[in-house]
C-alpha cells in the first residue's frame, strides 16, 4: 500500500493563503460516524487554523448520499468549496464497490457540472482499524488534507474567477 507507515497530513503551513473571505460547506456520511467526526474536526480544525470563520455542515445517512448532500450545498448556500466525508469499510457484499463507485462518479459529475470544486474526503478501507490510522491515527487525518486541497481549490477558483473579470 503506497501510504505505509506514511502520515499524510503533514504540511507546509507557510504555504496556504488566509482564507477569511472564503465559506466552506461540509457534508459528513453518518455510517461509521466515530470517523466521520474525526475527519471533520480534523477538516474543521484545518480551516479555522488559516481563517475560515463559515463553515456550514449537513449530515446524510451515509456515504452513497454524499452527491446529494454537496448539490444541496452548492445550489442553497453561498459556498465556495465543499468537502464531501465519508467512511466505507470493506465488509463480504458488494456493497462497497457499489457505494464507491456511486460516489466517485457523483463528486466527478459535481466537479464537471459546477464551478464550486467539491473534494473527496472518502476512506475506503478494508477495515475499522484502518479508518481509524486515517481518522486522527498514524496515517494522520484524511479530513485534514481534504481541507488543505479544499483551500488550495478555492484560491485557484478566485484567481481564474478574477482574470475573467
Ligand atoms: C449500506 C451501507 C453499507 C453496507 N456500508 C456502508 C459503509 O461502510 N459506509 C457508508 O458510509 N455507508 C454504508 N452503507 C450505506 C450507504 O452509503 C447508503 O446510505 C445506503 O445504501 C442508502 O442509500
Amino acid at each position: 500500500m503506497a501510504t505505509i507507515l506514511k502520515n499524510l497530513s503533514e504540511y507546509d503551513k507557510t504555504k496556504i493563503s488566509d482564507i477569511s473571505k472564503f465559506s466552506f460547506g461540509v457534508v459528513v456520511a453518518e455510517w461509521n460516524l466515530e470517523i466521520t467526526n474525526a475527519l471533520f474536526k480534523g477538516a474543521e480544525q484545518t480551516l479555522e487554523e488559516h481563517g475560515c470563520n463559515s463553515i456550514i455542515r449537513i449530515d446524510v445517512p451515509g456515504t452513497f448520499e454524499l452527491t446529494y448532500g454537496a448539490k444541496m450545498l452548492i445550489e442553497n448556500f453561498d459556498v465556495d468549496a465543499v468537502i464531501v466525508l465519508g467512511c466505507v469499510i470493506q465488509g463480504e457484499t458488494r456493497h462497497f464497490d457499489f457505494i464507491c463507485q456511486g460516489v466517485t462518479h457523483g463528486i466527478t459529475t459535481l466537479n464537471l457540472d459546477y464551478v464550486v470544486p467539491v473534494i473527496f474526503g472518502v476512506l475506503t478501507t478494508e477495515n475499522m482499524e484502518q479508518a481509524k490510522d486515517r481518522a486522527g491515527g498514524k496515517h494522520g487525518n484524511k479530513g485534514v488534507e481534504a481541507a488543505i486541497t479544499a483551500i488550495r481549490m478555492v484560491v485557484l477558483e478566485d484567481r481564474i474567477l478574477e482574470d475573467l473579470e
